[in-house]
């Protein structure tokens, strides 16, 4: 086949997998009838993809399918599941849906899987756990009889599954295993499950096979590449050297696939590889690539844009002077990470819809680009051009360029990004703020109720009037402040019920963005977020948020905190464009939001958090990248805060536990108050914050919001003390580690109750208490 993709979006274009999924998990539907609701899933998707151009027969149809996370779906394939969950097992040691999903989603006192996330991409995955002790065995046929599936229905179509080496080295040793244990030292153990699923999947009528190893171009792994290089040529010696198998395509997407493992991988007895050609530079020619197919991944499979077809085609042209035996279109990545289709946004604007390529439109991109590999050139000239036509359409659009927004970043200058010293703003907040020792404070949403979203939604449906619904929500802050007041936390917010995601919140407000109706990309699981469109030069076209935080505020004594969201979380978590510098980009958000803390100020705000949770996610995978991604990122958060009065307190908060990694980062954003995850991780973090010497004011997550278990006045009492055993205890505060927007109330309330009761407690005993 002259073009493919890598994979395709799962949830279905309505999200049908994830009602149908939620309404297995609640017991509504049994399992026949889930299964039935995702093979018509899957036929959809290949008469969908074999009427964009890909060949029913010829294998360039990926079988890409999953329940839930596609790492999870190859761990149990060779049989890893944690002990804690091994009577899940069948009789026969198989594992069956129930216990997939129980691995997912956990099930009384036995943890999920821990969630993180998949490369530098907002989607997660489920982190295997691997030991000494694991035992690899065959333990789900699932891909096979999707293969056989699809082969009834007439389709011969490519099964993707994470391969050996991306397994294992996204894996984490169990409890068990000793300090110092590499799942990756497993991996000889591993191949003969391989070995034996390749030949079961040929039986099945499998021609090709897609092993993914997005692994092989990160250099943000704990495994290094040198260590990866080596797995990746043992890996594919034995997997090549298999009697019986399909084909076999190993796809390395993310970013470049460089030196050693570029190398390994062309001299190895396999039939095909997948590279990212639209991030780094073109590979190097290299021994062995005579007989192979390469697929160019010049189709970006992560953005939203319609692109340069003209440059992509360049770039398949220089692969031919590689001396492989092949060429073949495809996209860099997986298409999992775009919404299905431009044409389910009917209200879109038409000019804006014409520059941009979901799914569908990517899955056109590369069948054209294979016509011409096939046919010449000249019979896909006319979509060539189009696409060059549409590019420049964009360049000259009004609003992609906007000399204010421009005039306004060139004025710019380093006194614009820098506040005075830590100790002279620490102690005019002390005396404007007065905080008790320890002060008390949540990260900022609070639980959004079901009636919340109705709410909300009716309004979106316009059967609501905006007065009626702005009541609404001034009524549940109400609620919630005077919640806050009765259990005696110290600072308080409003609770976002005007927010349905932190991100699109913004967007909706900026002038630059659009939103999309049905774009939804896979978050975890069943859940999924509607990225906004960045597509034009950004603005603030009036104050967002300073309504909300000033009818909170008049309704206390106490602060409430401002609530923004920072740049670079705007930009990871959005489509962004792709025309110029990420951090030019960011420095326009920045200015939007700059403006926004000036107009808290003026409205008596005192604190005012400006999250960055995805300050990890975004920092590139090649190590020579990071150093400029932090100068950018640290420096757009710094100028949308630095405008702020020195006694204005600044808070941030990152979700995850990563601390360690993003230390320079986060001493760089110079925030006052860093919230960060940590109870999870049961303070261990608070070793990596001591060591750093950080001092600033940092707030360690004393409960675990992702779970519903309310812990005890005791636990928290000694996650605090283990806090101020080792970190300067005047800058230390209490908060849960992320916001409560998914937890109940219920819970929420006792838990917070028991954080109040904690706090005064060590308050007691270490007697510094005001
Ligand atoms: N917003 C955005 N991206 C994110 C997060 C976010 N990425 C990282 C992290 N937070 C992901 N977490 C979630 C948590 C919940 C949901 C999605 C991502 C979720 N989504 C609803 C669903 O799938 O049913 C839909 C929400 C909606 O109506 O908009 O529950 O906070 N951008
Ligand atoms: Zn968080």
């Amino acid at each position: 086949p002259h073009a493919t993709i890598l994979g395709y979006p799962r949830i279905g274009r309505r999200r049908e997998l994830k009602r149908a999924v939620e309404a297995h998990w609640t017991g509504a539907t049994d399992e026949p009838t889930l299964e039935r609701v995702a093979a018509e899933l899957r036929r959809t998707t290949r008469e969908r993809l074999a009427a964009l151009g890909l060949g029913r027969t010829d294998s360039s149809i990926p079988e890409s399918f999953s329940y839930y996370d596609q790492v999870l779906d190859a761990a149990v394939t060779v049989g890893v599941l944690p002990e804690r969950f091994s009577g899940l097992r069948a009789a026969d040691g198989t594992i069956g849906l129930a216990a997939y999903f129980t691995a997912a989603r956990g099930e009384g006192d036995s943890l999920p899987l821990e969630m993180t996330k998949w490369f530098d991409t907002n989607y997660h995955y489920l982190v295997p756990e691997i030991g000494p002790e694991t035992v690899f065995s065959l333990s789900s046929d699932r891909l096979v009889r999707q293969v056989a599936e699809a082969r009834a229905d007439g389709f011969t179509v490519r099964p993707v599954v994470v391969g050996p080496v991306t397994l294992l080295a996204l894996a984490k040793a169990t409890d068990a295993a000793p300090a110092g244990f590499d799942p990756l030292s497993r991996l000889d153990d591993v191949l003969p499950v391989y070995v034996e699923l390749l030949a079961a999947l040929r039986d099945a009528g499998a021609e090709w096979v897609q092993l993914d190893e997005p692994a092989l171009v990160s250099e943000s792994l704990a495994v290094d590449g040198a260590a990866l290089a080596r797995a990746a040529e043992r890996a594919y010696a034995v997997l090549g050297e298999a009697a019986h198998r399909p084909a076999v395509l190993v796809a390395a997407g993310y970013a470049q696939l460089d030196g050693r493992a570029w190398e390994v991988l062309a001299a190895a007895p396999i039939d095909a590889i997948a590279i990212d050609l639209t991030r780094g530079s073109a590979p190097a020619r290299a021994a062995g690539l005579d007989g192979k197919t390469i697929v160019g991944g010049v189709v970006d499979g992560r953005n939203i844009w319609r692109g340069d077809l003209a440059g992509a085609w360049h770039k398949l042209e220089a692969l031919e002077s590689l001396g492989a035996g092949a060429v073949a279109a495809g996209t860099s990545t997986s298409l999992q990470h775009v919404p299905h289709d431009v044409a389910d946004e009917p209200d879109l604007d038409s000019r804006l819809r014409s520059w941009l390529a979901f799914a569908d439109q990517k899955v056109g991109q590369v069948t054209t680009l294979g016509l011409g590999l096939r046919s010449g050139r000249a019979t896909i000239d006319d979509e060539l051009a189009a696409a060059t036509a549409a590019l420049a359409d964009r360049a000259a659009a009004p609003g992609v360029f906007d000399g204010a927004v421009r005039a306004r970043a060139e004025r710019l200058s380093a006194s614009d990004r820098t506040r005075s010293s830590y100790d002279e703003r620490a102690a005019a907040q002390e005396d404007s703020l007065d905080l008790p020792f320890l002060p008390t404070t949540t990260i900022g949403s609070f639980p959004q109720t079901d009636e919340i979203r109705r709410t909300r939604a009716r309004h979106d449906r316009g059967e609501l009037s905006t007065l009626e619904y702005e009541d609404l929500i001034r009524f549940e802050i109400t609620a919630v402040i005077g919640l806050q007041e009765e259990l005696g936390l110290d600072v308080l917010v409003h609770g976002e019920p005007e927010r349905n995601d932190m991100v699109q919140y913004f967007a909706e407000n900026l002038d630059g963005f659009a939103v999309t109706r049905n774009g939804w990309v896979q978050s975890y699981g069943s859940r999924a977020t509607r990225p906004s469109i960045l597509w034009g030069d950004v603005s603030r076209p009036s104050p967002i948020t300073v309504d909300w935080s000033r009818f909170a505020q008049a309704l206390t004594e106490k602060p409430v905190k401002g609530m923004l969201t920072g740049p670079v979380t705007i930009l990871a978590w959005s489509f962004v464009r792709d025309d110029q510098p990420l951090g030019t980009t960011a420095d326009q958000v920045a200015l939007a939001l700059r403006d926004e803390v000036a107009d808290l100020e003026t409205a008596g705000i005192r604190i005012i958090q400006v999250d960055e949770p995805a300050l990890r996610e975004l920092l590139p995978l090649k190590r020579g990248d990071q150093a400029a991604y932090l100068d950018w990122s640290v420096g757009s958060f710094r100028l949308a805060t630095a405008g702020a009065a020195t006694a204005t307190q600044v808070h941030t908060h990152l979700c995850y536990s990563e601390f360690g990694e993003v230390i320079d980062a986060i001493r760089g954003l110079d925030a006052d108050v860093t919230s960060i995850e940590a109870a999870r991780s049961r303070m261990e973090i608070v070793a990596d914050i001591a060591e750093s010497g950080f001092d600033h004011g940092i707030g360690p997550g004393v409960y675990d919001i992702h779970s519903p278990r309310v812990p005890s006045v005791s636990e928290i009492t000694s996650l605090i003390e283990r806090a101020i055993a080792e970190i300067p205890e005047r800058r230390v505060w209490i908060n849960p580690d992320c916001g409560l927007k998914t937890r109940g109330y219920r819970e929420t309330v006792t838990s917070l109750a028991n954080i109040i009761e904690a706090t005064r407690l060590v308050r007691e005993r270490t007697r510094i208490s005001v």
